[in-house]
Protein backbone atom coordinates (compact mmCIF):
# COMPACT_ATOMS: atom_id res chain seq x y z
CA UNK A 1 0.00 0.00 0.00
CA UNK A 2 1.86 3.54 -0.90
CA UNK A 3 1.55 6.00 1.35
CA UNK A 4 1.93 9.57 1.21
CA UNK A 5 1.68 12.76 2.89
CA UNK A 6 -0.30 16.02 2.32
CA UNK A 7 1.28 18.96 3.39
CA UNK A 8 -1.18 21.02 4.61
CA UNK A 9 -2.87 22.90 7.33
CA UNK A 10 -6.32 22.65 6.16
CA UNK A 11 -8.12 19.94 7.45
CA UNK A 12 -11.14 20.35 4.61
CA UNK A 13 -7.82 20.06 1.82
CA UNK A 14 -6.83 16.75 3.53
CA UNK A 15 -9.88 15.12 3.94
CA UNK A 16 -10.66 15.80 0.14
CA UNK A 17 -7.30 14.70 -1.12
CA UNK A 18 -7.86 11.55 0.91
CA UNK A 19 -10.94 10.35 -0.49
CA UNK A 20 -9.48 10.86 -3.99
CA UNK A 21 -6.40 8.88 -2.50
CA UNK A 22 -8.63 5.93 -1.76
CA UNK A 23 -9.81 5.39 -5.12
CA UNK A 24 -6.24 5.00 -6.02
CA UNK A 25 -5.43 2.72 -3.10
CA UNK A 26 -3.28 5.43 -1.63
CA UNK A 27 -3.53 6.40 1.80
CA UNK A 28 -3.00 9.93 2.32
CA UNK A 29 -2.18 11.13 5.65
CA UNK A 30 -0.72 15.12 6.90
CA UNK A 31 2.82 16.01 7.08
CA UNK A 32 4.28 16.30 10.62
CA UNK A 33 5.33 20.05 8.64
CA UNK A 34 4.32 22.88 7.74
CA UNK A 35 3.89 24.53 4.56
CA UNK A 36 5.89 26.80 3.74
CA UNK A 37 4.61 29.08 0.41
CA UNK A 38 6.51 31.58 -1.29
CA UNK A 39 4.62 34.37 -2.62
CA UNK A 40 4.04 34.60 -6.67
CA UNK A 41 1.40 35.15 -8.81
CA UNK A 42 1.52 31.41 -10.54
CA UNK A 43 0.38 29.16 -7.94
CA UNK A 44 2.07 26.17 -10.11
CA UNK A 45 5.23 28.02 -9.25
CA UNK A 46 4.00 28.21 -5.51
CA UNK A 47 3.23 24.32 -5.61
CA UNK A 48 6.68 23.86 -7.01
CA UNK A 49 8.51 25.43 -3.97
CA UNK A 50 6.42 24.21 -1.38
CA UNK A 51 7.38 20.71 -2.27
CA UNK A 52 11.06 21.19 -3.12
CA UNK A 53 10.98 22.73 0.79
CA UNK A 54 8.39 19.74 2.50
CA UNK A 55 10.87 17.37 0.94
CA UNK A 56 14.10 18.57 1.89
CA UNK A 57 12.58 18.87 5.51
CA UNK A 58 10.76 16.11 5.58
CA UNK A 59 12.95 12.97 3.51
CA UNK A 60 9.57 11.20 2.35
CA UNK A 61 7.54 10.98 -0.13
CA UNK A 62 5.26 14.13 -0.24
CA UNK A 63 2.61 15.89 -2.18
CA UNK A 64 2.10 19.49 -1.82
CA UNK A 65 -1.52 21.61 -3.31
CA UNK A 66 -2.35 24.66 -3.83
CA UNK A 67 -5.34 26.21 -4.74
CA UNK A 68 -7.25 30.00 -6.16
CA UNK A 69 -10.54 31.66 -7.12
CA UNK A 70 -10.28 33.34 -9.56
CA UNK A 71 -13.48 35.65 -10.68
CA UNK A 72 -13.60 36.87 -14.67
CA UNK A 73 -14.58 40.14 -13.79
CA UNK A 74 -11.88 41.03 -10.99
CA UNK A 75 -9.33 40.30 -13.97
CA UNK A 76 -8.40 36.83 -12.00
CA UNK A 77 -8.43 38.01 -8.61
CA UNK A 78 -8.22 36.69 -6.01
CA UNK A 79 -6.32 34.22 -7.47
CA UNK A 80 -2.89 33.26 -5.74
CA UNK A 81 -4.05 35.26 -2.80
CA UNK A 82 -7.22 34.07 -1.84
CA UNK A 83 -5.96 33.00 1.30
CA UNK A 84 -5.65 36.47 2.51
CA UNK A 85 -8.49 37.76 0.60
CA UNK A 86 -10.65 34.92 2.45
CA UNK A 87 -9.11 36.30 6.04
CA UNK A 88 -9.12 39.60 5.19
CA UNK A 89 -12.59 40.61 3.35
CA UNK A 90 -14.07 37.27 3.40
CA UNK A 91 -17.13 36.12 0.97
CA UNK A 92 -18.91 39.18 1.93
CA UNK A 93 -15.87 41.34 0.86
CA UNK A 94 -16.13 39.22 -2.64
CA UNK A 95 -19.29 39.51 -3.09
CA UNK A 96 -19.47 43.53 -2.63
CA UNK A 97 -16.71 43.47 -5.32
CA UNK A 98 -19.19 41.91 -7.70
CA UNK A 99 -22.66 43.48 -6.71
CA UNK A 100 -23.83 44.96 -9.95
CA UNK A 101 -21.70 43.20 -12.29
CA UNK A 102 -23.49 40.65 -13.98
CA UNK A 103 -20.95 38.51 -15.40
CA UNK A 104 -20.32 36.48 -12.44
CA UNK A 105 -18.24 33.69 -13.79
CA UNK A 106 -15.47 32.48 -11.92
CA UNK A 107 -13.20 29.29 -11.65
CA UNK A 108 -11.61 27.38 -8.81
CA UNK A 109 -7.73 25.96 -9.71
CA UNK A 110 -5.47 23.62 -8.47
CA UNK A 111 -2.08 22.61 -8.98
CA UNK A 112 -0.05 19.90 -7.09
CA UNK A 113 2.78 18.10 -6.82
CA UNK A 114 4.04 15.03 -5.66
CA UNK A 115 8.16 14.22 -4.71
CA UNK A 116 9.27 10.97 -3.94
CA UNK A 117 12.75 11.13 -4.13
CA UNK A 118 13.95 12.08 -7.54
CA UNK A 119 11.08 11.99 -8.96
CA UNK A 120 8.87 14.97 -8.84
CA UNK A 121 5.77 14.97 -10.56
CA UNK A 122 3.01 17.75 -11.20
CA UNK A 123 -0.68 18.70 -12.24
CA UNK A 124 -3.60 20.62 -12.41
CA UNK A 125 -6.88 20.95 -12.60
CA UNK A 126 -9.50 23.41 -12.84
CA UNK A 127 -13.75 23.85 -12.57
CA UNK A 128 -15.53 26.79 -13.76
CA UNK A 129 -18.86 28.16 -12.62
CA UNK A 130 -19.98 31.41 -11.35
CA UNK A 131 -20.45 33.06 -8.04
CA UNK A 132 -23.70 32.99 -6.10
CA UNK A 133 -25.60 35.81 -4.94
CA UNK A 134 -25.42 35.29 -1.72
CA UNK A 135 -23.24 32.36 0.55
CA UNK A 136 -25.45 29.23 0.70
CA UNK A 137 -24.27 25.95 2.62
CA UNK A 138 -22.41 25.06 5.43
CA UNK A 139 -20.42 22.37 3.99
CA UNK A 140 -16.62 22.73 2.92
CA UNK A 141 -14.36 25.62 3.38
CA UNK A 142 -13.31 28.88 2.74
CA UNK A 143 -15.03 30.37 -0.38
CA UNK A 144 -17.46 26.99 -1.17
CA UNK A 145 -20.41 28.77 0.08
CA UNK A 146 -20.40 30.79 -2.76
CA UNK A 147 -19.07 28.81 -5.72
CA UNK A 148 -21.82 27.02 -8.43
CA UNK A 149 -19.97 25.07 -10.37
CA UNK A 150 -21.05 24.85 -14.01
CA UNK A 151 -23.64 22.27 -14.41
CA UNK A 152 -25.19 22.68 -10.83
CA UNK A 153 -27.97 24.80 -8.95
CA UNK A 154 -26.15 24.37 -5.80
CA UNK A 155 -22.86 25.65 -4.07
CA UNK A 156 -20.03 23.61 -3.42
CA UNK A 157 -21.13 24.80 0.09
CA UNK A 158 -24.39 23.19 -0.28
CA UNK A 159 -22.74 19.76 -1.21
CA UNK A 160 -21.21 16.50 0.89
CA UNK A 161 -17.34 16.03 -0.11
CA UNK A 162 -18.05 12.88 -2.28
CA UNK A 163 -19.83 15.38 -4.08
CA UNK A 164 -17.89 18.32 -4.34
CA UNK A 165 -14.84 15.59 -6.01
CA UNK A 166 -16.99 15.14 -8.88
CA UNK A 167 -16.29 18.43 -9.94
CA UNK A 168 -13.76 20.48 -7.68
CA UNK A 169 -10.64 21.40 -9.12
CA UNK A 170 -8.18 19.65 -6.28
CA UNK A 171 -10.02 16.15 -7.10
CA UNK A 172 -9.04 16.56 -10.88
CA UNK A 173 -5.19 17.62 -10.17
CA UNK A 174 -4.90 14.58 -7.38
CA UNK A 175 -6.38 12.65 -10.07
CA UNK A 176 -4.11 13.11 -12.52
CA UNK A 177 -0.73 13.15 -10.52
CA UNK A 178 -2.01 9.80 -8.66
CA UNK A 179 -2.39 9.03 -12.42
CA UNK A 180 1.25 9.84 -13.28
CA UNK A 181 2.63 8.29 -10.09
CA UNK A 182 0.70 4.78 -11.17
CA UNK A 183 1.62 4.48 -14.69
CA UNK A 184 5.11 5.06 -13.64
CA UNK A 185 5.07 2.25 -10.99
CA UNK A 186 4.03 0.03 -13.30
CA UNK A 187 6.82 -0.14 -15.61
P1 LIG B 1 -2.63 25.10 3.09
O1 LIG B 1 -1.88 26.21 2.43
O2 LIG B 1 -2.15 24.81 4.49
O3 LIG B 1 -2.69 23.84 2.26
P2 LIG B 1 -4.90 26.89 2.71
O4 LIG B 1 -6.31 26.83 3.16
O5 LIG B 1 -4.11 28.11 3.05
O6 LIG B 1 -4.18 25.57 3.26
P3 LIG B 1 -4.46 27.39 -0.14
O7 LIG B 1 -3.38 28.35 0.15
O8 LIG B 1 -4.24 26.40 -1.21
O9 LIG B 1 -4.85 26.58 1.19
O10 LIG B 1 -5.87 28.04 -0.47
C1 LIG B 1 -6.09 29.33 -0.71
C2 LIG B 1 -7.50 29.73 -0.37
O11 LIG B 1 -8.30 29.55 -1.54
C3 LIG B 1 -8.20 28.96 0.72
O12 LIG B 1 -7.94 29.48 2.00
C4 LIG B 1 -9.66 29.15 0.34
O13 LIG B 1 -10.12 30.37 0.83
C5 LIG B 1 -9.60 29.19 -1.18
N1 LIG B 1 -9.88 27.86 -1.73
C6 LIG B 1 -9.00 27.02 -2.32
N2 LIG B 1 -9.60 25.88 -2.66
C7 LIG B 1 -10.87 25.98 -2.25
C8 LIG B 1 -11.98 25.12 -2.28
O14 LIG B 1 -11.90 23.88 -2.74
N3 LIG B 1 -13.12 25.56 -1.78
C9 LIG B 1 -13.23 26.79 -1.26
N4 LIG B 1 -12.24 27.67 -1.17
C10 LIG B 1 -11.05 27.26 -1.66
Amino acid sequence: MLRICLATSNEHKLREVRAVGGEFGVVVEQCPAPKIEIQSESIEEIVLKSAMLAYFYLNKPVLVEDAGLYINALGGFPGPYSSYVYKTIGLNGVLKLLREIPDRRACFKSAVALVLGDVLLTATGEVCGYIANEPRGTKGFGFDPIFIPNGETRTFGEMELEEKNKYSHRAIAVRRVLQKLLSLRSY
